[in-house]
């Protein structure tokens, strides 16, 4: 039975790999940090088999400990402060977990390794935010780096590092470039799903309208279920390498609100949404496209879900999930 490590394991990604890992039948262990963290109870629930380590990404000897005590075959590191708003406000926070929590991660292996037969391997999740103001569209593994948040700038510490250990101590250590990806798992405060559960809420009179930031950004959005099964095919490779992974469809913010809103049978948006400056950024980045033709070569992964049907399973699970709380008298 193969071993995986998984951190970031109560975040939306860290689910659904889980899931993926275990019906594939792996001995999953989700790396945990706090006591009584209330999302632990949750995933357990979700994956009856998940085993929970304690450790936090801010301290290297819980690292060390858990990677000694788990031995995993394959760690996927999805850990980190990834809401690019919040890093504004705790960028040193930021630096910390989500750029060098990366750097702690491979000491750890560095430090406990794997047999030489067997070494462990290692899943980065970079993200497409690294390349912020991009210099060239579609974005592919070669474009350069111009983060834009304190959260790309850590992304990008933590993809060099990836790089440099790689290089330095031959490590199987690989980097998945993911686009933003989404789904019913997604946390309120990111805008995909904040749109879709603001707009179940008015279709129930819970709700009168949403305010948002900046409406003109476009987004490659893909399912989160699809991508962490690329997660885990590039650690099936025999050579650690990096990879965009992304749809090739850009949409704006406003596209996504014109297609919810048509599922949910309104002729129009705009006399629902308001402008809100305090969801504005201070750097933006305006347009993120990618091209993932090196992963669906190599690896043989491309997305099974697009833009219209991810729209639609967002805003059913948003209405579902709405409907039963008012059943039962919690709205
Ligand atoms: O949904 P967002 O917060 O996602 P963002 O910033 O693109 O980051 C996500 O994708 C990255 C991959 O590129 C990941 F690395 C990262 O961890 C995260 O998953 O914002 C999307 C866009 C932005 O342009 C933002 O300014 O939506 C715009 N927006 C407009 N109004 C809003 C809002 N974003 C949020 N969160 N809330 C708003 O009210």
């Amino acid at each position: 039975m193969k071993r995986a490590l998984v951190t970031g394991i109560t975040g939306q990604d860290g689910r659904y790999l889980s899931e993926l890992l275990a019906s594939k039948g792996y001995q999953v262990f989700g790396l945990i940090h706090g006591q009584a963290n209330p999302k632990a109870r949750m995933v357990m629930e979700e994956n009856p088999g998940l085993e929970l380590v304690e450790g936090d990404l801010r301290d290297l000897p819980s690292l060390i400990a858990a990677v000694e005590q788990v031995q995993p075959d394959e760690i996927y590191n999805l850990g980190a402060i990834s809401f690019v708003q919040l890093s504004f406000k705790q960028a040193e926070l930021t630096a910390e977990i989500t750029g060098l929590g990366v750097l702690r991660m491979l000491e750890a292996v560095r430090i406990v390794g794997g047999t030489d037969n067997n070494p462990m391997r290692f899943y980065q999740a970079s993200s497409s935010e690294m390349f912020g103001k991009v210099r060239e569209t579609p974005q592919t593994e070669k474009t350069p780096f111009h983060p834009r948040s304190p959260y790309g700038v850590a992304k990008v510490f933590g993809h060099d590092t990836i790089v440099n250990y790689r290089e330095s101590y031959d490590l199987h250590a690989s980097s998945g470039i993911l686009f933003n990806h989404e789904s019913e798992r997604r946390g309120l405060e990111f805008v995909t799903r904040k749109i879709t559960n603001s707009l179940a809420r008015i279709k129930l009179g819970l709700q009168e309208g949403i305010s948002l930031g900046n409406l003109d950004s476009a987004r490659d959005w893909g399912f989160a279920g699809d991508y962490v099964e690329a997660m885990w095919m590039m650690l099936q490779q025999e050579s650690p390498d990096d990879y965009v992974i992304a749809t090739g469809e850009t949409h704006t913010i406003r596209e996504f609100l014109e297609v919810a809103f048509r599922i949910a049978g309104y002729d129009s948006w705009e006399s629902f949404v308001t402008h809100d400056s305090r969801f504005d950024r201070p750097a933006e980045v305006d347009l993120l496209l990618g091209d993932s033709s090196k992963a669906r070569a190599k690896l043989g992964w491309k997305p099974k879900v697009n833009f219209e049907e991810l729209v639609l399973r967002m805003y059913e699970a948003d209405l579902a999930e709405e409907t039963d709380q008012l059943k039962r008298g919690r709205r």
